[in-house]
C-alpha cells in the first residue's frame, strides 16, 4: 500500500492531521493500535483554545463543537476559604470552550468514516524504516498479517508510549523530564457542576479541581499520592474529601453521586528534541507531555499539528519546504511556553511532600498578588487561553 502522509497513531493529534489534510486533497492512511471504541472510553481533557476551535472549524468538524461547547470567560482559584476570578474575556478579548476531547475525538473519527478515509485499527508492531531517507515506510501487522505502508512523510502521533520517539536515534534525541511527586485522582459524575466556571483550589490539604464537560456531567480532580490507586478510593471517600479542599460555600454547594469513571494519572513535564528527524515528524502527547494543571495537552498537540498541517500544505501545493524544514523549530517554540506555563501554574497550586514554611509563604504571595494585580492577571489569563500560533 501507498500514502503521501502515513500517521501513525488514531488520537487527536492524528485524526485532526489527517482530517485536515484530506481535506486539502492530501492523502493519509491513519494506524491505530487500539480500537475506536477503547479511544473513545479514555476519559482527557475538557478546555479547548480557540485556536484548536479554528483548527476543528477548518477540518469541517465543527457543527457539534459550537452547538453542545460552552464558551467560558473566566475561571476561579481557590486558596482556603478565598476564591477570585480570572476574568479572560477582559483581559485577553477570548474564551475559552469547554468541549470533551472525547467528542472531539468521536466528531474527527466520524468526519473521517464519512470521508471514507483509511483507518486500521488493531494495529501491531509497527516499526519505521528509512525515516532519513526519501523513501520512508511503515511495516505492521493486523491479525497477524503482515503489511507495509509506503509514503512520502511519516506523522508520528502516537502519544507518550508510542514508537515514533524511540525511532529517533539517541545521539540525536535530547529528552527534557520533570516528575512531580504527586498524582490526580478524577472522577466523571452525572452531577450538575458545583459552579458554572472551572475552580482550580490551593488547599492545605493539596490541590483540587472542578470541571465540568455540561451541565448535567462533572469532572473532579483531587491531588492524590502516587502510591494510591483508584480502588483505595470509594466515591464517598472522595467527595469528602474534594468537600474539604474547596471554600465552605461552594462545598455547601456540591451535588454528589456515583462516579461513572475513576482514575488516576501522573504528573510529569516532558519535551524531546527535535521534533522531526528526516521525513517522521512527532506531534503532540509522542514528543511532549505537560501536567494539567492549565488544560496544556491537548491544546498544544493542536499547534503542533496546526505547523505540520501548514508545513506539508507548502510542500505538496507549493513545493516550498520551508514549513517542513521549520517545523520542529516552530512548534518547540511554543511547546516550551506551555511547558512553562503549566510548570508554574502546578507549581502554585499544588502541596509539595516537600515544601518549607518558607516555600509555603512564598506560594501563599504569589497566589495573594495574583488576585490583585491586573498585570499579572492579563498574564495569566493569555497563557490559559492559549498563546498565538
Ligand atoms: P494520544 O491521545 O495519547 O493518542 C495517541 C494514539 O496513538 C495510539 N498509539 C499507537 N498507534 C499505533 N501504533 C502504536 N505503536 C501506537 N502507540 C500508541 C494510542 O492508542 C492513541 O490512540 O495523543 P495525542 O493524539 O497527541 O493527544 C494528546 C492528548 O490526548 C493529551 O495531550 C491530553 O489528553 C492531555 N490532557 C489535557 N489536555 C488539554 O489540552 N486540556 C485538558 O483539559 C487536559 N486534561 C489531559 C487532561 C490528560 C489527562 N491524562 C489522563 C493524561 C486530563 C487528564 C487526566
Ligand atoms: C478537565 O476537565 O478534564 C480538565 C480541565 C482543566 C484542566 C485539566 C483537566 O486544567
Amino acid at each position: 500500500m501507498k500514502t503521501q502522509v502515513a500517521i501513525i497513531g488514531g488520537g487527536p493529534s492524528g485524526l485532526l492531521l489527517g482530517q485536515l489534510l484530506h481535506r486539502r486533497g492530501i492523502e493519509t492512511v491513519v494506524l491505530e493500535r487500539k480500537t475506536k471504541d477503547y479511544v473513545l472510553s479514555r476519559i482527557r481533557a475538557g478546555v479547548l483554545e480557540q485556536g484548536l476551535v479554528a483548527l476543528m472549524e477548518e477540518a469541517g468538524c465543527a457543527t457539534r463543537l459550537h452547538a453542545e461547547g460552552y464558551a467560558h470567560d473566566g475561571t476561579l482559584l481557590a486558596c482556603g476559604d478565598q476564591m477570585f476570578r480570572i476574568d479572560f474575556k477582559a483581559l485577553t478579548g477570548k474564551p475559552v470552550m469547554v468541549y470533551g476531547q472525547t467528542e472531539v475525538t468521536r466528531d474527527l473519527y466520524e468526519a473521517r468514516e464519512k470521508a471514507g478515509a483509511a483507518i486500521d485499527f488493531n494495529v501491531e508492531d509497527v516499526a519505521i524504516h528509512g525515516a532519513d531517507t526519501d523513501a520512508p515506510y511503515l511495516t505492521y501487522s493486523v491479525d497477524g498479517a503482515p503489511k507495509r505502508l509506503d509514503c512520502d512523510f511519516i506523522a508520528g502521533c502516537d502519544g507518550f508510549h508510542g514508537v515514533s520517539r524511540q525511532a529517533i536515534p539517541l545521539e540525536v534525541r535530547r529528552e527534557y523530564e520533570k516528575i512531580y511527586p504527586f498524582g490526580w485522582l478524577g472522577i466523571l459524575s452525572k452531577t450538575p457542576p458545583v459552579n458554572h466556571e472551572l475552580i482550580y483550589a490551593n488547599s492545605p490539604r493539596g490541590f483540587a479541581l472542578c470541571s465540568m464537560r455540561n451541565h448535567s456531567l462533572s469532572r473532579y480532580y483531587i491531588q492524590c499520592s502516587l502510591s494510591d490507586k483508584p480502588e483505595d478510593w470509594t466515591d464517598d471517600a472522595f467527595w469528602q474529601e474534594l468537600k474539604r479542599r474547596i471554600p465552605p460555600d461552594q462545598a455547601a454547594q456540591l451535588v454528589t453521586g456515583p462516579s461513572i469513571e475513576k482514575s488516576i494519572a501522573p504528573l510529569r513535564s516532558f519535551v524531546t528534541e527535535p521534533m522531526r528527524w528526516g521525513r517522521l515528524f512527532l506531534c503532540g502527547d509522542a514528543a511532549h507531555i505537560v501536567p494539567p494543571t492549565g488544560a496544556k495537552g491537548l491544546n498544544t498537540a493542536a499547534s503542533d499539528v496546526h505547523y505540520l498541517y501548514n508545513g506539508l500544505r507548502d510542500y505538496y501545493e507549493k513545493g516550498s519546504v520551508m514549513g517542513i524544514d521549520t517545523y520542529s523549530e516552530k512548534a518547540l517554540a511554543r511547546v516550551w511556553k506551555a511547558e512553562r506555563f503549566s510548570w508554574w501554574f502546578s507549581s502554585l497550586m499544588h502541596r509539595y511532600p516537600d515544601q518549607s514554611a518558607f516555600d509555603l509563604k512564598m506560594q501563599a504571595a504569589e497566589l495573594a498578588f495574583l488576585a490583585s494585580n491586573t498585570s499579572a492577571q492579563k498574564a495569566m489569563a493569555e497563557n490559559y487561553v492559549g498563546l498565538p500560533y
